[in-house]
């Protein structure tokens, strides 16, 4: 055996920039970089072999083996390496560290993100001293009853895999444990490996074998037999079946899968916010966005199916609109996924394995089954009315745009401006207040990777930071090959006063994003939702305190578009439709990125879904909004279903 005496650091970096993975016999290497701000904790020794890394790599005339991004803020830099992995199909990750303590725990939101979206991302988060030796360190967690744990230990309900290497001799099941996890498509998520700060600057003789080049294959869990067999003669029985998709979908790149069976059957097909683009609006079976935030017609389809075929969803509560989208008596579930959780979910008959798999499994099991031209019909009507609403709502036609351009957009025309006037490849990234929803329903996708929204975390602060994930994926394809997109990056006033931050890091790195900032003063999503709910906008709009001592003065005088270019991003401030239009014009035709500031109404709501979430009411209350409230949502409480009853079994057999 040969070994060579390296750091844990160094060993660690060399190790991660020697993993790949392979799919269809396709290797990629798995590690894009490191992303990282540094202070004690990681600046010596994780910081020195990165510097190392890069040094030695630039001798030699070569890429470093894991290049390094130096962030703004760690939960930033999270969502920046998640972006990049979901772009990616999760066959490419990143990297994340952080100092010890604050730099540490800045990650655990960036962490719960990537493990409830089901993307790989590997944390390293510094520690404590192994040896204890000059404790209690600045920003150390001292518990009186206990003295192993650290504020690190908050990563380990969030992760799917977590280890800590308190010794050197322990780095090599640490590493492989991570590669397992991360390359697994129905394990992977947040890894967080934990390194005491002592042992990172640690001396170690290392078995050279941990150096080798190691190639993690990404299965494709085939259907078993007769889980197969159950789910084919269940949807075999259907009259009018709806398919939801999820993200599972695009990760396994069963795009085309899916359009074949929906084509061959008829089933038409609806998607959450991860399977949107599943198949392009325009798809003869696709119904568009299903559930609180879906189309009228998804939304009309779900209500009377008798058979719901969820393809890689979780299953989500915006999916199924709180467990009210679905009210045929006789619904029954079947469920294609990966990971069993999300397969067992609502009593399913349930197939584990992957989606492409799966779903090449299920046309050829329903050979010669189709929904008859009723079904057919009614999809067609359905969808050709939605598109009508969009179409007024967007305000413009075929020939042009229609209507007064002299005047303030509001939200739906600058939803409409951006997907008319983006090319079809381009990437519209949004996570959190009433854009999602918004674009969700309206945003007519034209490419499998179109549509990135982020909504199982939904997390204020993701829009700017993702979006660059996304444009850094985007170019590295460019660079092998692929066609360029743009990446337009939607964000409100209280998403970007979150986290803006990391426009200093796009300026940095030279990253292209188009960053549409829409100002409505304060929070129009939760505004609204707080109306519906009785509680009258309170504490929703950014007004400055009166002498009344509430929140009903002017608008604050903030200026984001001054914040913006204060970072150093080129700014358009845009008040009219037509303005709008022509940033964003200029925005795609220039080779930097841009910040376009637009004003908007927050009052002009998207078209309705014709659906519901559960987000309950006080019960009792001395206000008479909220009792009105309180009896709408008890009537919508009452359609609220349980789906216990087995799937297997027929209407006819129900106990
Ligand atoms: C980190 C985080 N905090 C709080 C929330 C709850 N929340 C969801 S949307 C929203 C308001 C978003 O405001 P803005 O970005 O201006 O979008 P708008 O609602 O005006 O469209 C809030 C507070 C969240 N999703 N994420
Ligand atoms: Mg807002």
């Amino acid at each position: 055996m040969t070994t060579t005496r390296l750091t844990v650091a160094q060993a660690t970096v060399r190790f991660l920039a020697h993993q790949f993975v392979e799919r269809d016999g396709v290797r990629t290497k798995l590690f894009a970089g490191a992303l990282g701000i540094f202070g004690h904790g990681n600046v010596a020794g994780l910081g020195q072999a990165l510097l190392q890394d890069e040094l030695e790599a630039l001798e030699a005339g070569r890429e470093p083996g894991l290049p390094y991004v130096l962030g703004r803020n760690e939960q930033a830099m999270v969502h920046t390496a998640v972006a990049y992995a979901r772009a990616k199909d999760r066959l490419q990750a990143w990297a994340v560290t952080a100092s010890v303590g604050p730099g540490s725990t800045n990650m655990l939101t960036g962490a719960a993100l990537a493990t409830i979206n089901r993307l790989p991302v590997l944390l390293l988060p510094a520690d404590t001293f192994a040896t204890r030796s000059a404790g209690p360190l600045l920003q150390e967690l001292e518990l009186p009853a206990s003295g192993d744990v650290t504020v690190n230990d908050a990563f380990r309900p969030l992760s799917r895999y977590f280890d800590r290497v308190w010794r050197p001799e322990q780095l090599p099941g640490a590493l492989l444990g991570a590669m397992r996890v991360l390359t697994d498509p129905a394990e992977t998520g947040a890894v967080t490996v934990c390194f005491p700060q002592d042992v990172q600057a640690e001396a170690h003789d290392w078995d050279d074998d941990l150096f080798a080049e190691r190639t993690w294959h990404v299965g494709r869990p085939l259907p078993e037999k007769a889980a197969l067999a159950r789910a084919v003669e269940v949807i075999r029985s259907a009259r009018n079946p709806l398919l939801v998709a999820g993200g599972g979908v695009h990760y396994s790149g069963a795009q085309a899968a899916l359009a074949a069976l929906a084509e061959a059957t008829g089933i038409p097909v609806g998607q959450s916010q991860a399977g949107k683009g599943a198949l392009p609006f325009d798809h003869p079976q696709s119904v568009g966005a299903i559930g609180s935030t879906g189309t009228t017609a998804a939304n009309a389809l779900a209500r009377e199916a008798d058979v719901v075929i969820g393809v890689g969803t979780r299953f989500q509560d915006f999916t199924t609109a709180s467990r009210t989208a679905f009210q045929n008596p006789d619904v029954r579930f079947v469920t294609l996924n990966v990971a069993s959780l999300d397969a067992a979910k609502h009593s399913a008959v349930s197939v584990v394995a992957d989606a492409r798999e799966g779903l090449e499994a299920l046309a050829s099991g329903l050979d010669g089954y189709d929904v008859g031209d009723a079904h057919r019909a009614r999809t067609a009507e359905l969808k050709a009315a939605w598109d009508a609403t969009v179409a007024s709502v967007y305000a413009r036609d075929s020939a042009g745009s229609t209507g007064d351009l002299d005047v303030q957009p509001d939200q739906n025309q600058v939803l409409g401006t951006v997907n008319e006037l983006s090319d079809p490849r381009d990437v519209v990234v949004c996570a959190a207040g009433s854009m999602p929803g918004d674009l969700h329903k309206l945003w007519q996708v034209r490419d499998a990777k179109g549509y990135h929204v982020e909504y199982g975390y939904s997390c204020m602060g993701y829009e700017v930071a993702g979006g660059i994930g996304v444009a850094m994926a985007a170019e590295d394809d460019a660079r092998h090959g692929a066609a360029p997109r743009d990446v337009f990056v939607m964000v409100g006033d209280g998403s970007y006063l979150m986290m803006a931050t990391e426009l200093v890091t796009a300026v940095q790195e030279g990253v292209k994003i188009i960053v549409v900032l829409v100002q409505n003063h304060g929070y129009a999503s939760i505004g609204s939702l707080s109306e519906q709910l009785g509680s009258q906008r309170f504490g929703t709009r950014y007004r400055a305190r009166t002498s009344s001592g509430r929140l009903d003065g002017d608008f604050l005088p903030v200026d984001l578009a001054a914040n913006a270019a204060s970072l150093g991003i080129h700014v358009v401030r845009t008040s009219t439709r037509k303005e709008l239009e022509a940033a964003v014009l200029d925005a795609k035709a220039s080779t930097e990125s841009t910040v376009i500031h637009v004003d908007t109404d927050p009052f002009v709501d998207a078209p309705s879904s014709e659906s519901w979430w559960d987000v309950p009411v006080s019960e009792i209350s001395a206000l008479e909004s909220t009792q009105r409230a309180r009896g709408v949502y008890e009537q919508h409480k009452a359609r609220q279903r349980p789906f216990l009853r087995p799937s297997g079994l027929k209407p006819s057999e129900k106990n």
